[in-house]
């Protein structure tokens, strides 16, 4: 007779509120920590996906408070599931970019990634989940409505018998006849980075006395910038603040906006600032850069980079195209148009890029929400962004605040600011967003003081590699200008409805290049309240966050 194998099967009842969102599953802990809550999602992942027996799965997070109970459960699902080897993060440690780089590194399967991204950790706040498929990217839509789907007709779950794995040790160890190998967060991510980047250049300008701070908030990036940013590259000592990765984040909110990296940004408009402030998120894939008295917009980060990408040594051939989100602003198209690359607007979340980057169609990817990434991998990358300004500002030899003022020079300054509104009654949201799409017929052509609308939609993406379609993705109200409002729901909030309003206007005239953000939007923010009626149906007189 064979010894029975300690796989049990758990009874289970559905949970109703399953559905991934813009980034995965992100719910409050206490709501993950439930029984069941996980391995429901868990399970649904696996009943989304075919042939991955004997395969290996990528496993790993931010740290925050519940990952390594989570770890334990998902380690122990993936093993009766049949997975063929699991590769965990040390200590299940890994940021998203370098969850994307490993899983394709060791040619996995797939990944999950435990993380809710900027949102704040702790048994009071946040937590998340998203399956990762074998590019590296999130889960394209066809999967993650597998995922729901089964999440609601769900009756059991497999698991293990057993004790919690050692996953703080590099070595591996067997879960019946699953392996488990526990890695280093960071070599692979590392290597990865310096056979893109000029470590010799950046090393150079470090010892020539470039100074910079570099935020980690806390968050998982810590471990990160210190092996690349001080270890490699010999920036300061010091030069990586909070640097190690807490469950709360140290009671903050690892968002590096200019709400919650506001020191970052008064660092870096005093007198004292060093040559460049920057920061990253929870999860390692969002960044901030400001160069001493110069704030940079992620939409322009983007089109800065597409325009000097070929400074650094993985991008010496150029770029094939440029990809952005619908709301981010249109900055990069000019500098895809001067190129003569593809240009590419998709909906708001990077699972939208990963079949233009494996198409080979965009090299550079970038959102408005501080995300930027290439092709390096299929997530935005967070540390990969600040390393190819820092190789930028090593070969052109100029400052941030330099180089911002002569792309606008060039290619004209697109003014750019995003109003949220959090937490508001997903009815009054939801009813505005109605509104809105009522109006959209009758708006073109009406004139609102100078501003005349040309076009109205609610942006719908096909996508040009695989068909699919995706609608409802944000209301755009486009002026004869070239000025735009955009309207939309967040996808990633965990209490409530956020609204989101993206305001954009273009201008050309260099002389015209120093007017502050808001004074420069003034009509369009005020038009802003007048389409949607923010006001009516939030109760909310003013944003929340202005970034
Ligand atoms: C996620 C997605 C991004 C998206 C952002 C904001 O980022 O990966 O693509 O732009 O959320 O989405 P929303 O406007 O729907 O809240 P992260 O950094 O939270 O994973």
């Amino acid at each position: 007779m064979t010894a029975p194998l300690p796989i049990k099967t758990v009874a289970t009842k559905p949970f109703a509120d399953q559905r991934p969102g813009t980034s995965g599953l992100r719910k409050k802990t206490r709501m993950f920590q439930q029984p069941h809550y996980l391995a429901n999602f868990v399970q649904s992942i696996f009943a989304s996906l075919e042939g991955f027996e004997g395969k290996a799965l990528v496993l790993g997070g931010d740290g925050r408070f519940f990952n390594r109970e989570a770890i334990q459960i998902i380690l122990k699902m993936a093993a009766a599931a049949g997975f063929g080897e699991i590769i965990v993060g040390r200590g299940g440690i890994l940021s998203t970019p370098a969850a994307s780089a490993v899983i394709r590194h060791e040619q996995a399967f797939g990944g999950i990634v435990l993380s809710a991204s900027h949102n704040p950790g702790g048994p009071d706040a946040d937590f998340g989940i998203k399956y990762n498929i074998s590019n590296g990217g999130p889960a394209p839509e066809k999967i993650t409505e597998a995922i729901f789907a089964h999440s609601k007709v769900i009756e059991s779950y497999r698991t293990l018998e057993g004790p919690d794995v050692n996953i703080d040790e590099i070595g591996h160890s067997w879960l019946v006849g699953t392996k488990v190998r526990v890695i280093d967060p960071v070599a692979i991510y590392r290597d990865l980075m310096a056979s893109l980047f000029d470590f010799d250049a950046i090393k150079k300008l470090f010892a020539s006395g470039f100074t910079m701070k570099f935020d980690a908030m806390s968050a998982v990036t810590g471990p990160y910038a210190k092996a690349i940013l001080e270890g490699d590259l010999g920036a300061a000592p010091g030069s990586v603040l909070n640097g190690e990765p807490l469950p709360d984040f140290g009671h903050h909110h690892p968002d590096p906006n200019l709400v919650h990296a506001r020191h970052l940004y008064d660092l870096a408009m005093s007198d004292a600032a060093p040559d460049m402030c920057a920061a990253s998120d929870g999860d390692g894939d969002r960044n901030l850069v400001i160069g001493r008295g110069q704030f940079v917009t992620p939409s322009d980060s983007l089109a800065i980079i597409a325009a000097n990408a070929h400074l650094a040594p993985g991008y010496r051939q150029g770029i094939a195209g440029v990809a952005r989100s619908m709301p981010t602003s249109r900055a990069a198209d000019r500098v895809a148009a001067k190129l003569g690359v593809g240009m590419y607007e998709t909906p708001t979340g990077w699972k939208f890029f990963g079949n233009l980057l494996d198409a080979g169609k965009v090299t550079v990817c970038g959102e408005e929400s501080a995300g930027a990434g290439s092709n390096h991998v299929r997530e935005k990358d967070g540390l990969w962004a600040i390393l190819m300004w820092l190789n930028i500002l090593a070969a052109r030899q100029q400052s941030v605040k330099e180089i911002v003022r002569a792309h606008w020079a060039e290619f004209g300054r697109h003014y750019y600011s995003r109003h949220d509104y959090e937490e508001v009654a997903t009815e009054g949201a939801n009813a505005l967003v109605a509104g809105l799409r009522a109006k959209l017929t009758s708006l073109p052509g009406q004139s609102f003081g100078a501003l005349k609308v040309e076009a109205a939609d609610d942006f719908a993406y096909h996508d040009p590699i695989d068909g699919s379609m995706s609608k409802q993705q944000g209301v755009r109200v486009l002026f004869a200008d070239g000025s735009r409002i955009v309207y939309r729901l967040s996808g990633t909030g965990t209490s409530g409805a956020t609204l989101r309003v993206y305001i954009e206007r273009f201008e050309p005239d260099p002389a015209r290049h120093d007017l502050e953000t808001q004074a420069a939007l003034a009509d369009l923010i005020a038009l802003a309240e007048q389409l949607a009626g923010i006001n009516q149906h939030t109760g909310r007189d003013k944003p929340s966050v202005i970034t």
